[in-house]
């Protein structure tokens, strides 16, 4: 699962704190009046915006070049200058940073690992499900709903996402905040950036964001933990998506993607944005009558009229809420044999967060399985 979130899409830098210095720098820029305009002249070039002020990051790091486990690396130094030209750090913080990073020699390991064997078990869907439709999910997930009340309605009329499918997510994440990972996020990020050639340029793109996240929020970037690939808070973003999601919704003046609540409103914004319909139905199971069914491709990002899928013998078992858009046909390979079900556009968003099918069905089945314990153990109180 957090392998899977490297693939999740990057975001735009956000421009907000260069957008905000430079409007406290107006006054200084204020144009003096403009002179008679001559008859003919050269046209100045407009002058060249300085690049804004930034503030200090924290920490007292500072060392004339790197050492230790990322001392001597031609693409440490190029990412040092890259983040002094681009972004406005001082050489000497950041290569005292980097000298305190670590290698993360299992996450080498790791990630060098064979691929096991992709041909697929059946059965493969039921032991997937396992893992996260537990009573450890299901009952935290009653709980947090229950204690975080406030913020998942205020998310949900801001947003348009119910409160099952952010606890759905967080609940497959991190059981809401219990394993939000161990590993320092500067070590994580430091290790797959520049011993990890395969994804160098992501990871190091990911480094750049999460150091331009501690530097925005004022938070030493020796100090979060998160998972072994970089992902942190309830939600497990990566340092793009803070940048790009992430929202202060508890209103205290930062984004916090440790804190419930701003982790809600972020979960909530990241499906919002990714084009979540509010209101709309997510899956609906189908039934498949005869063998032709069994040729059809499925998956996530399948696309099938309900007349193609009825040429094959595919039909929605239930009342289908949504009858005119194309749906995605899900094949789910149970203990019990295939089970088919098709896919709404927010079922497409929620695999924005995490390409793959399974990972998106948990969601939903975590989602429901939640809503049902939530509301039969507080009842009472709504
Ligand atoms: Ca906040």
């Amino acid at each position: 699962m957090e392998l899977a979130m490297e693939t999740r899409a990057k975001g735009l830098v956000a421009a907000t704190l260069s957008v905000v210095v430079a409007l406290a720098g107006c006054e200084a820029h204020r144009a003096p009046p403009a002179p008679a305009k001559p008859i003919a002249t050269v046209v100045p070039k407009p002058e060249k915006p300085r690049a804004p002020a930034q503030p200090e990051p924290v920490g007292a790091y500072s060392a004339p070049f790197v050492t230790g486990d990322f001392g001597g690396q031609p693409a440490v130094d190029r990412f040092i200058e890259r983040m002094v030209a681009e972004h406005g750090f001082r050489p000497d913080y950041l290569k005292g940073l980097l000298s305190e990073a670590r290698r993360k020699e299992w996450t080498i390991a790791y990630m060098n690992r064979e691929a096991p064997s992709v041909k697929p078990k059946p059965g493969g869907w039921s032991r997937y499900r396992a893992k996260f439709l537990t009573e450890n999910h299901i009952a935290k997930g009653a709980a947090f709903w229950h204690r975080y009340a406030g913020a998942l309605e205020r998310a949900q009329a801001r947003f348009g996402v119910p409160p099952e499918y952010v606890l759905g997510i967080m609940g497959v994440e991190t059981i809401y905040g219990s394993n939000v990972g161990k590993d320092r996020v500067l070590d994580a990020l430091a290790t797959l950036a520049f011993d990890y050639p395969r994804r160098a340029e992501y990871f190091t793109d990911e480094l750049k964001s999460f150091l331009l996240m501690t530097r925005a929020e004022r938070m030493d970037p020796a100090s979060p933990r998160g998972s072994f690939a970089g992902a942190m808070g309830l939600g497990q973003f990566m340092p793009s998506s803070f940048l790009e999601w992430a929202v202060d919704f508890d209103d205290d003046g930062r984004k916090d993607l440790w804190a419930p609540v701003d982790a809600i409103g972020s979960v909530a914004n990241y499906f919002a944005r990714h084009g979540w319909q509010s209101g709309g139905a997510v899956v609906t199971p189908a039934l498949a009558d005869g063998a032709s069914a069994a040729e059809l491709e499925s998956g996530f990002d399948t696309r099938y009229t309900l007349a193609a899928l009825a040429s094959h013998g595919i039909h929605p078992s239930g009342v289908l809420r949504v009858a005119a858009e194309p749906v995605a046909l899900l094949r789910l390979s149970t203990n019990d044999g295939d089970e088919y079900w098709l896919g709404y556009q927010n079922f497409y968003v929620i695999t924005r967060y995490n390409h793959s099918t399974h990972y998106a069905m948990a969601v939903h089945d975590l989602a429901q399985a939640v809503k049902s314990r939530y509301r039969s153990a507080f009842s009472a109180s709504r």
